[in-house]
C-alpha cells in the first residue's frame, strides 16, 4: 500500500466505516466463545414455534457444546438440527447440544443447525428483541437477546413437524 492520507481525512473515512455497521449487530462473549447476532423470526399470529439463529466461535483450545438456554416468550427451547433427507427436511431435536470444536465458527441459521422455541406465550414482533439464554457445557450460561427480523427472512421452518 503506497497510498497516504492526511490523518484528519482518514479519521473521517474510519468514522464512516463506522456508521456503516447495521445497527443490528451485536455479539457477546462467555469464555472462550463468541456469539454473533444472534436473531430469530416474527411469528405469525398463533405460531408456536419459531427457529433462533445466530454464529458461535470458539477462540479456545477445548471442545464446548451449546446445550440448551432460554427465551422469555419460550416455555421450551432446544438445540436442533435442520437437514434433507432425500428429498424431505427433517428436524431433530441434538440430545448431547451442538459441538463447537476449538477454532470453529459453528453458523445456525435457517435450513441447518438452529435452537428452537417451543411453546411460545406470546408473538415475536418484528424489530422486538427477546432475553434469553444460552448454555454451554464448559463456558456456562450467558445472557443474550434475540433481534427479531422479518417473517420471511431466508429459508423456514416449513416442511417439518413439531
Ligand atoms: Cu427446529
Amino acid at each position: 500500500m503506497s497510498i497516504r492520507l492526511p490523518a484528519a481525512l482518514g479519521a473521517v473515512l474510519a468514522a464512516v466505516l463506522l456508521l456503516a455497521t447495521p445497527l443490528s449487530a451485536h455479539d457477546y462473549k462467555i469464555g472462550d466463545l463468541k456469539i454473533d447476532h444472534p436473531w430469530t423470526r416474527a411469528t405469525p399470529g398463533g405460531a408456536k414455534v419459531a427457529g433462533g439463529f445466530m454464529t458461535i466461535t470458539n477462540t479456545g483450545s477445548q471442545p464446548d457444546r451449546l446445550i440448551g438456554g432460554s427465551a422469555v416468550a419460550a416455555g421450551i427451547f432446544e438445540v436442533h438440527e435442520m437437514k434433507m433427507e432425500g428429498n424431505v427436511m427433517r428436524m431433530r431435536a441434538l440430545d448431547k447440544g451442538l459441538e463447537i470444536k476449538p477454532g470453529q465458527t459453528v453458523e445456525l441459521k435457517p435450513g441447518g443447525f438452529h435452537v428452537m422455541f417451543m411453546d411460545l406465550k406470546t408473538p415475536l414482533k418484528e424489530g422486538e428483541s427477546i432475553k434469553g439464554t444460552l448454555i454451554f457445557e464448559k463456558a456456562g450460561t450467558i445472557e443474550v437477546e434475540y433481534k427479531v427480523e422479518a417473517r420471511g427472512s431466508s429459508g423456514g421452518h416449513g416442511g417439518h413437524n413439531h
